[in-house]
């Protein structure tokens, strides 16, 4: 059985590359059926900390790309079931949604071969015999894209901070934790206050200006573990693990007074920005994770008639 080798040419390794401080490790599935080459590219892709699933059939890799979730594919054009053409236009579709590079490795050079495989939407052809040094930087190039095209998925694009999509993973992701390891966290929510008037008075382009000093000043102000969120337009959201709301308070107070030291400068004028802050602490099991962003705004909602400017518990 020639998925015997798996077993034997698969292990993890260590992690590489890093999407906001969380540690992504990536996988890339050879689907070739040269032994001796697979063994050779897992070693130098192990040194180089990627984590190797070995297919040495079509059928294999079929099963491995459906069932897994490969980051890099390699294809091998003659496969002893089915052309690696054949593999590759049924995996095109998918790999393009997810944005999964297939690098096609082969000693077949045809060129109405590579024709075909760059029309179907291939972005690499490499030939075989393999350059090892050039093939290494290839794939670190289109794992460099990939980060690119994952971070700016989830990152608002005027102020840096994640985005609602993320703000959704992250709610989802803690409120898991929670229900498994009993781990509290706080959720604070923050509205800029008299928002509006700013824009009105200073302009949209000055409007802007504010909201990323704001999200500058929140970054600089909490730990690598918080998770901090554009919510909406001028409102945004602080994921704080291990917290509890007397300590989340604390944050969203240093996180008002760096923001009161601020000055901006407009029209000849000098003016200072608030927000209104609300917060809520999770310890108990939450069956729905809206409920948490309600408790928060009720409580920014008090902030909000009581003066502004504070944050409530
Ligand atoms: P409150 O203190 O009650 O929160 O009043 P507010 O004026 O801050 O709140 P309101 O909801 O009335 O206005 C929010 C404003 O934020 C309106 C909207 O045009 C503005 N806004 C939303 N997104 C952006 C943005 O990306 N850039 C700029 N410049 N303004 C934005
Ligand atoms: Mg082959
Ligand atoms: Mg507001
Ligand atoms: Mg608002």
């Amino acid at each position: 059985d020639m998925d015997a080798h798996d077993g034997l040419l698969g292990s993890r390794s260590q992690e590489s590359g890093h999407i906001h401080g969380m540690p992504i490790q990536q996988e890339i599935l050879i689907i070739d059926d040269d032994v001796e080459l697979v063994a050779f590219l897992r070693e130098s892709l192990e040194k180089q900390s990627y984590y190797v699933s070995i297919a040495l059939s079509a059928e294999r890799g079929l099963k491995i790309f459906y069932e897994g979730k490969p980051d890099l594919i390699l294809l091998d054009v003659l496969l002893p079931d089915q052309s690696g053409i054949d593999v590759l236009k049924q995996i095109i579709g998918k790999a393009k949604k997810e944005r999964i590079p297939i690098i096609i490795v082969s000693g077949e050079h045809a060129k109405d071969i590579q024709m075909y495989a760059y029309s179907l939407g291939v972005m690499d052809y490499m030939p075989k015999p393999l350059d090892i040094d050039l093939f290494l930087v290839l794939i670190k190039n289109r794992f460099d894209l990939k980060r690119e095209w994952q971070e700016s998925i989830i990152v608002d694009e005027l102020t840096g901070a994640f985005n609602r999509r993320y703000f959704n993973q992250t709610m989802k992701q803690l409120v898991s934790d929670f229900r498994r390891t009993g781990r509290i966290f706080s959720l604070a929510l923050m509205d800029l206050d008299f928002f509006k008037l700013v824009n009105d008075t200073y302009g949209h382009l000055i409007g802007d200006e504010v909201l990323q000093t704001f999200s500058e000043v929140v970054r600089h102000s909490i730990r690598v573990e918080d998770t901090f969120c554009r919510f909406g337009g001028e409102e945004f959201a602080l994921f704080m693990p291990n917290t509890d709301a007397g300590s989340a308070l604390l944050v969203v107070d240093r996180i008002q007074q760096q923001l009161a030291a601020r000055t901006f400068t407009a029209k000849k004028e000098e003016f200072q920005v608030t927000f209104s802050g609300g917060i809520t602490e999770v310890r108990e099991v939450v069956n729905e994770p809206d409920r948490l962003i309600g408790e928060a705004d009720q409580a920014l909602y008090v902030s909000k008639n009581t003066g502004r400017n504070r944050t409530t518990l």
